[in-house]
């Protein structure tokens, strides 16, 4: 495989995460805070927050299994591929549904709408929803940028109750083409793609929920081997 500068795999250093001023919470507040504007509109983290996000994400993928064990209940959800403001939709809308029965629809509506404003709303938190993404969170999409620093930034807060398998846009070959690096290169830089394609390189492949039900992305072992060279791959059993 032929391999430009920035996609040369080895080691890169490893980021200080204990900067002051990273705080996951106001992260999320600020990818959130766009809810009620146009989509499109964008959303600028600091750099270096951005990469503190990778890092810290990573270090969670390394200590939880590449095979995961979950219980229902759990909300599984697929491809994103950057499409953020469908991803801050599908939030809003899993949130109202787990809220509470609905007769009338309209008045839910409302009555979740207001929820959200006045108290926020954070998936993963005790009254919501377990999460459990599939994969493909960048790519073809616009803003795969926002959209995988949410998922990550969720992971983070909440490690026990939001999980994300690896699709096959979680990987350099792929995300180098078809959208993911031109937008890191465009907006940041091409090293902040490499410090996502370290943590994507670490993200669980498969889950099974309830011992019942299997979930993977159905094209990762075609393009990606790099993931059976994780330390732990004891957990995988397939
Ligand atoms: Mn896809």
């Amino acid at each position: 495989m032929s391999q430009t500068n920035d996609e040369n795999e080895g080691e890169i250093e490893r980021v200080n995460t204990n900067v002051s001023s990273f705080d996951v919470d106001k992260i999320i507040e600020k990818l959130l805070s766009v809810r009620q504007e146009r989509p499109g509109t964008l959303v600028t983290l600091e750099e270096s927050h951005i990469e503190i996000l990778c890092q810290k994400s990573r270090d969670l993928f390394m200590k939880q299994p590449m095979f995961l064990e979950l219980e229902p209940p759990i909300k599984i959800v697929g491809d994103i591929h950057g499409q953020y403001y469908d991803l801050l939709r599908l939030f809003e809308y899993s949130g109202k549904k787990n809220k509470k029965k609905q007769k009338n629809k309209k008045k839910d509506y409302i009555s979740m709408a207001y929820l959200i404003i006045i108290y926020g709303w954070h998936p993963g938190k005790k009254e919501n929803a377990n999460y459990l993404f599939l994969g493909d969170y960048v790519d073809r999409g616009k803003q795969s940028i926002e959209s995988i620093c949410l998922l990550l930034a969720y992971k983070i807060r909440n490690p026990e109750n939001f999980f994300l398998l690896r699709g096959n846009h979680e990987c350099a070959s792929i995300n180098r083409i078809y959208g993911f690096y031109d937008e890191c290169k465009r907006r940041y830089t091409p090293r902040l793609w490499k410090r996502f394609t370290d943590c994507f390189n670490c993200l669980p492949i498969s889950a099974v929920v309830a011992d019942k039900i299997f979930t993977m992305f159905c094209c990762t072992f075609m393009v990606e081997r790099t993931a059976l060279k994780r330390e732990k791959s004891k957990h995988l059993t397939i």
